[in-house]
């Protein structure tokens, strides 16, 4: 694009008309553009953090990179947006850690369930050490995680019956995200989990293919699931992290001083998103209430009971993931407390 005189008239001569510098009115501005996506819609934290992810980066580089953003699933679902940041067909997105989990495996530790005791455990852990240690694996994959967002603790809904107990997941069809971990915990539970992915899901509830699902309460009010569900416990029973990450071709194509400030508003942005999240998830339970659904409490006997259901399957993932790996979630864990 050939631009005279555009925006950026106090860092040219003053009395910058066309005429004056040939060289300098005709000079070629490219500037970078990021495709960022996400598959939540815009009313949703995820969405907020992005739009201040676009904010904080053009006013930084001065327009020298543009973030057009896309919610709603628009450039794909999670799985596909990972595969065009591999491509280099687009340069953001911000994925759970479920579906990351087909791309490098150890992250299914972030979904064991009942894992993470609070958000702000998860917080210390993610933004710690041991956080970094699972960002660095990404790079293998082409991709560059550069932040920990927050999707939240997730909690069933369904059309057909209240769940109190563990006994009660029985013969429910629950969509489950894209990840085994998640399939078996839930066939462990004695659901019937059909994985798919979140662009499908409100059609598959709406028209009875699924009869629940598990998101955060944020995801279940601001989708409008309460069109479509009857019911919601606060089963709790997995923290969903998301991760920010760019596609490594396009990193590799920034300079050292982009690189930097896309890091850290990547940073500075999941900490706004991280704080209308939690506000968000506090807030809308109620909602959900008083657009009709029933809730039900679990209480402390039966999760204990659905703990002990999972535990062979988290088992069973932490030896495949490698035992090592999982301690070291587990001390940070602790150390956080
Ligand atoms: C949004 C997804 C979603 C996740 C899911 O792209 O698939 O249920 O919880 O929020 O990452």
């Amino acid at each position: 694009v050939l631009l005279a005189a555009c925006g950026g008239s106090d860092s040219t001569q003053g009395n910058g008309s066309a005429s004056n510098e040939g060289g300098e009115a005709t000079e070629q501005v490219d500037s970078k553009t990021i495709r960022a996506g996400i598959g939540l819609n815009s009313e949703h934290p995820q969405y907020k953090g992005l739009e201040k992810f676009k904010e904080l980066v053009e006013e930084r580089t001065e327009g020298a990179i543009v973030v057009e953003t896309y919610h709603s699933g628009q450039l794909g679902d999670d799985r596909s947006m990972m595969e065009a940041l591999q491509l280099g067909t687009q340069e953001v997105t911000v994925p759970s850690t479920a579906p990351i989990a087909n791309f490098v495996s150890e992250f299914s530790v972030f979904d064991f369930p009942f894992l993470f005791p609070s958000s702000e455990v998860a917080d210390q852990v993610l933004d710690g050490e041991v956080g970094q240690g699972f960002l660095d694996k990404l790079e293998d994959q082409s991709l560059v995680g550069l932040a920990y967002w927050e999707n939240g603790f997730r909690n069933l809904t369904n059309s057909k019956q209240a769940v109190a107990t563990a006994e009660d997941f029985k013969g429910l069809t629950i969509r489950t995200m894209e990840n085994d971990l998640h399939l078996e915990a839930f066939r462990a539970l004695g659901a019937n989990p059909t994985p798919m992915a979140f662009t499908e899901l409100f059609t598959a509830m709406q028209q009875g293919t699924v009869d629940g699902q598990e998101n955060p309460y944020a995801t279940i009010y601001l989708e409008g699931y309460y069109e479509v569900q009857k019911h919601v416990s606060n089963t709790n029973h997995i923290y969903s992290p998301f991760v920010f990450m760019m596609s490594k071709t396009f990193f590799d194509s920034l300079t050292e001083e982009e690189q930097e400030i896309v890091s850290e508003a990547a940073l500075e942005a999941g900490a706004y998103q991280r704080e209308l999240n939690r506000e968000a998830n506090e807030t809308y339970l109620a909602n959900l209430q008083e657009e009709g659904m029933t809730y039900t409490e679990i209480s402390e006997e039966e999760r204990q009971k659905m703990i002990e259901a999972v535990q062979p399957i988290i088992d069973k993932y932490a030896e495949n993931i490698g035992t090592d790996v999982v301690e070291e979630v587990y001390s940070a864990i602790e150390a956080a407390q």
